[in-house]
């Protein structure tokens, strides 16, 4: 029987589960290495965390690891129903609130390290967390393809931790009562990218597909529904895809370096975001901060008993 200790948060009505005991032991490599890692040796964890009867495709985990650079707080690795993340926004707002709530921080500025990159975290006194997320870019500029049983759609491909599609002039209403139709239509344009080779630099998959609208408070910018890669849709604004947005703004002259980007999510939580650019990159590249607020909202011990004949997950 094996039990593992877990601290449940969400973030904007997006649920995080941070694994802080008793997880998967991954050596001491960097966390791009350590997630290779998860995944050939572990991934019956992965399922066992997150997937039904203990989780929903709608949870991401996350693992706290052991940083390789001593000046960090910890290092993390997301996963969810359908693998890997290289970076989670809303879930690093969520890992902050849980650090917090395990005694292991206190406010101030945490570095941690991800697959992707180290990341900057200031948590606040009043629990609100803003993360200096990895450089992030635009990639593809008005990229258009053909999606069977809906049309032509273009967009941008963009990185912000993790690859988008940001469809361009969608005129889809984005409301919860509306998600089955955008989850189906956001799927389709996902395939439809990938059958068209469509991809991220080096051919990564772009597993994140964004569509936006006017917010619905005009406090706010804009509107999203994101598309995650298991095919559930975030309930936040998404940290890594505004990173994605904010670059591809930037890139179009749309936001001055500094200037605030309120992102309203689906069910009407906000980011609150703004960038400076990336001096170092060799792209017009950003360094985005995206700001919310998580809260811990249960603690828990896995029970993996070997007798249970979903103990590993359905679908694992
Ligand atoms: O907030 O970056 C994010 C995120 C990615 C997938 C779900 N949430």
């Amino acid at each position: 029987m094996r039990r593992i200790k877990v601290i449940d948060s969400h973030t904007g009505g997006e649920p995080t589960r941070i694994v802080y005991e008793n997880g998967p032991e991954l050596g001491g490599e960097s966390l791009a290495e350590r997630l290779e890692r998860f995944r050939n040796d572990f991934d019956h964890i992965r399922s066992a965390v997150v997937n039904e009867p203990r989780g929903s495709e709608v949870l991401v985990g996350g693992l706290v690891c052991k940083p390789v650079d001593t000046t960090c707080a910890a290092g993390i690795i997301f996963f969810n129903n359908a693998g890997y993340l290289g970076m989670c926004g809303h879930g690093l707002i969520g890992l902050m609130v849980t650090l917090q709530h395990l005694g292991r921080i206190a406010p101030g500025d945490h570095r941690i390290e991800t697959p992707v990159g180290t990341v900057t975290a200031k948590l606040a006194a009043n629990g609100s967390v803003a993360v200096e997320n990895v450089s992030s870019f635009r990639y593809l500029h008005e990229v258009s393809v053909d999606v069977p049983d809906y049309g032509a759609v273009t967009g941008d491909v963009a990185w912000g931790g993790n690859w988008f599609f940001l469809v361009k002039d969608s005129t889809e209403i984005l409301e919860v009562e509306n998600a089955t139709h955008l989850t189906r239509i956001t799927v389709a344009i996902k395939k439809a990218l990938a059958n068209n080779n469509i991809t991220g630099s080096d051919g990564a998959m772009v597993d994140h597909i964004e569509l936006f609208s006017e917010p619905k408070d005009p406090n706010n910018d804009s509107r999203n529904f994101v598309l995650c890669p298991g095919n559930a849709y975030d309930r936040s604004p998404c940290g890594t895809g505004t990173s994605a947005k904010l670059a591809c703004l930037a890139a179009d002259g749309k936001l001055p370096v500094g200037a605030i980007w309120k992102q309203e999510s689906i069910v009407g939580s906000v980011f609150e975001c703004s960038y400076r650019p990336d001096e170092g990159a060799d792209l017009q590249a950003i360094i985005p901060t995206i700001s919310g607020t998580a809260f811990v909202s249960a603690e828990a011990e896995l029970i993996l008993n070997p007798n249970d004949p979903f103990c590993m997950g359905i679908g694992s």
